[in-house]
């Protein structure tokens, strides 16, 4: 379907969240993103957000890089000319080299405006098969053990049937013993964010004791190979997030072992087309795949319900309800956790939910607007 783009907004958010979060990398009160406005010339928008953070922390992507990047190189091509399809938004921003996060925010945008045109939703239009998506909560790391436990209690008692903790050296075993002791049975991983190295084998193995579902990157964030050699090691499976930026990561990690199971990040590798690439290349080499987060807002969640709609994705997905992150989302309808531990996929055309244009103004820092 043919797309011609004659305008488009940028908003830079700044959000308070509910509560910190905190990962190996750094701790934050704050989230920060750009939301993208399209409008086509048959009147049709398109929202999404980029998930560049403030800082270069998860990856080199900040909001300042993404700003530049799609104001200067991918907006004057965008509005210059019309395209066939999204394949070919995928062709015109090739010659960038990386900045996927500042290529997927357009990308998802020009989706929402393919499903309204139509009348499909996101789901229905890249094949998603569930009404329901499976979610999880990723828990930050905390003051003590005690204050965690509670933490972890507050969110099993809302419903949330698998729990992610965030682990780095010194605060990995203990906890993840003492989350065992109090919650024997329930759905567990971990994530380290890039925390250790090969050195750490031995703390590593430790995890095996503790049935989890997987360890989420442990290894340098660029990495491939140290994880194929840990892989061996370990029998917890190990899940890749940040080392997988594009499908010819997959497919070379997929190559070398590197992995059980990838953690799809839409922002991380480009957009919904490759997602689906990534997804497809788990699924036909048997690796387990699951949708993750970047604290989206509500208009960036839409877009990873419709990915975790997927008839294959495997694993319970990072994608909590808006009021995990938020006392008050800039979509309506927020998005709900139901009580059996689920967030329905929206069916009417796009992305599934209105924007709450006051919220939106309000959390805004920052704008610039496109024409031609
Ligand atoms: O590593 O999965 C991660 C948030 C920001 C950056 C990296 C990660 C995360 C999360 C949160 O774990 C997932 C979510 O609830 O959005
Ligand atoms: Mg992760």
């Amino acid at each position: 379907m043919a797309i011609e783009v004659c305008r488009v907004k940028l908003y830079w958010l700044k959000m308070p969240l509910k509560r910190f979060f905190e990962t190996s990398f750094g701790k934050t009160l704050w989230k920060h993103c750009i939301v993208v406005e399209i409008n086509d010339v048959d009147g049709y928008t398109g929202w999404s957000e980029i998930v560049a953070g403030e800082g270069p922390w998860y990856s080199y992507e900040t909001v300042e890089t993404a700003w530049h990047i799609v104001s200067k190189y991918i907006i004057p091509l965008l509005l210059k000319r019309k395209l066939e399809n999204i394949d070919e938004y995928i062709e015109m921003v090739k010659p960038i080299r990386g900045h996927n996060m500042a290529k997927a925010g357009i990308e998802m945008a020009l989706w929402d405006i393919v499903a309204k045109r139509s009348r499909k939703s996101l789901s229905q239009i890249i094949g998603g098969k569930r009404d329901r998506i499976v979610s999880g909560v990723s828990i930050g790391i905390q003051r003590d053990i005690k204050t965690l436990l509670k933490i972890i209690e507050e969110y099993l008692i809302q419903g949330y049937s698998r729990i992610k903790v965030k682990i780095k050296p010194k605060w990995d075993i203990d906890v993840v013993k003492n989350i065992r002791e109090s919650f024997p049975d329930i759905m567990l991983q971990v994530d380290a964010n890039a925390a250790y190295t090969l050195n750490d084998t031995k703390v590593l193995k430790k995890m095996d004791k503790y049935n989890l579902l997987m360890i989420e990157q442990p290894l340098y964030y660029d990495d491939i190979i140290d994880h194929s050699k840990l892989r061996k090691k370990l029998d917890t499976p190990i899940c890749l997030d940040e080392s997988i930026k594009t499908p010819y990561h997959a497919e070379k990690a997929i190559e070398i072992n590197s992995c059980d199971i990838i953690n799809i990040k839409p922002g991380r590798v480009g957009g919904i087309i490759n997602s689906l690439e990534i997804y497809n290349l788990c699924v036909r080499n048997g690796l387990g795949v699951w949708i993750g987060g970047m604290l989206e807002t509500g208009i960036g969640r839409a877009y990873l319900v419709a990915l975790a709609s997927l008839s294959k994705i495997s694993y319970p997905n990072d994608i909590s309800a808006s009021n995990r992150y938020f006392e008050k989302d800039i979509v309506d309808p927020e998005w709900r956790l139901n009580k059996d531990g689920t967030i329905s996929v929206p069916d009417k055309p796009g992305i599934g939910v209105n924007i709450d244009i006051d919220e939106l103004n309000k959390w805004t820092i920052k704008v610039n607007k496109f024409t031609n």
